[in-house]
This record gives C-alpha cells, sequence and structure tokens, in this order.
C-alpha cells in the first residue's frame, strides 16, 4: 500500500547571539541535529556581546538543522540561523521557503531580538516570540515584554525553557497555531 506522502514545513529558531537556539533544536529535533558549530576565539573579544553567557564555548557559524515528524500526515524541519551580526548575510539563504519562525529572546539582553523581529516583519513571516528563561534573567511575563517589543498585537509571546523538549514543543506548537490563525484570517471574508 502507497504511505501518503507528509507535506513538509520549514520553520526557522531565530534570534541574537547566544539565546538557545541552537539548544532548542537540538532539544525539538527527533533526528541527531546538525550542528555548524566553531570555537569562539580571542577574535571574538570585543566583537560579540558575551554578557549574560560567559559560559559559551561555541557558537552556531551556518546553521543548525533538526527534524520533527507531528503525524504522517506533517513533518517541520528546523533551521536554527546563526546569531552573530557578521552571519547575517546568511538569513536571506535560510529564511527561503520557510513558513514561520520561532524569536528567542533573553529578558538580559531583548535589544538582541529586534534584528530577528525586524526582519520578519520586512518579510511579512509570520513568528512568535519564544523568551528563553535563563537562570538569572529577569522575569517579565509574556504581556510585558510583548509591549518592550512594542509587537502587533496578534503576535504570541510565551516563555520557555530552550534546554526542555516539552517546553520548545509547546513554543512550536503556538508557532504551527499561529499559521493556521493566519490562513484562517486571511481566508476570511472582510
Ligand atoms: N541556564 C540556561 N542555559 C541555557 C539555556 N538555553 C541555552 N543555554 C546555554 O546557553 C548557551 C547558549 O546556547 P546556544 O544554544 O549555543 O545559543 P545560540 O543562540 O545557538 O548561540 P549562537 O549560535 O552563538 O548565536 C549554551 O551554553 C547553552 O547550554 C537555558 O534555557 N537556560
Ligand atoms: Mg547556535
Amino acid at each position: 500500500m502507497n504511505q501518503p506522502i507528509a507535506a513538509s514545513v520549514k520553520i526557522l529558531v531565530a534570534g541574537g547571539f547566544g539565546v538557545g537556539k541552537t539548544t532548542m533544536v537540538a532539544a525539538i529535533s527527533e533526528i541527531v541535529p546538525l550542528r555548524t558549530e566553531e570555537l569562539i576565539t580571542e577574535m571574538s573579544t570585543g566583537v560579540d556581546d558575551l554578557s549574560g553567557i560567559e559560559a559559551k564555548t561555541t557558537t552556531t557559524v551556518a546553521l543548525d538543522f533538526g527534524r520533527i515528524t507531528i503525524d504522517d500526515a506533517l513533518v517541520l524541519y528546523l533551521f536554527g540561523t546563526p546569531g552573530q551580526d557578521r552571519f547575517w548575510f546568511l538569513w536571506d539563504e535560510l529564511a527561503r521557503g520557510a513558513l514561520g519562525a520561532i524569536v528567542l529572546a533573553d529578558t538580559r539582553r531583548l535589544e538582541s531580538a529586534f534584528a530577528a523581529i525586524d526582519f520578519f516583519e520586512r518579510r511579512a513571516l509570520a513568528f512568535v516570540v519564544a523568551v528563553n528563561c535563563f537562570d538569572n534573567a529577569p522575569r517579565y511575563t509574556p504581556g510585558e515584554v510583548h509591549e518592550a517589543l512594542d509587537l502587533d498585537p496578534h503576535i504570541p509571546v510565551l516563555l520557555c525553557d530552550a534546554r526542555d523538549r516539552t517546553s520548545s514543543k509547546a513554543v512550536l506548537v503556538t508557532l504551527v497555531e499561529h499559521l493556521i490563525d493566519g490562513v484562517g484570517a486571511s481566508r476570511s471574508p472582510a
């Protein structure tokens, strides 16, 4: 019997430097994720802002890649972006064909989410904002983060732990629901 061919959807996991993108792709993926991590060298001194993530020793230089099968009909492919400004030129390529994005944010450096938010708003690519709750980071409610980032009212904001599979999957589910809402809204009569 022929197996139905599953629809495959490309999702980006984006955000500033060191917010936990690689961690989230690894937490969600059912396959061993492809990573392109390089050691952070003295080259990055004075270039990359390591405040709050001093223990970080590696950084993504191209992409992270993972996969999660939702059911027979749907497979999600996750692409984690590099976080450092000098790899911005890769984002256009990575965003090609993507249906939606997760913007990860860290409340110690909330402003590092602006570039990713701006990128997706300009391209009218649907996204949700997920605050990765690092242990020593100030706690804010999703509503406060929503306001601080000056987001459009319909953009979902939620708190998560990027190391935790259940928590990261909840972010993905929120994004998929947001995408479905968007399709519904664009189909409903004006
Ligand atoms: N305490 C805590 N540490 C985390 C969390 N998420 C990630 N980390 C750690 O924070 C560091 C940064 O995580 P990465 O996943 O490499 O971040 P990234 O966004 O991929 O970083 P770049 O690719 O360099 O932009 C790593 O040392 C992780 O172990 C979290 O939710 N809580
Ligand atoms: Mg990374």
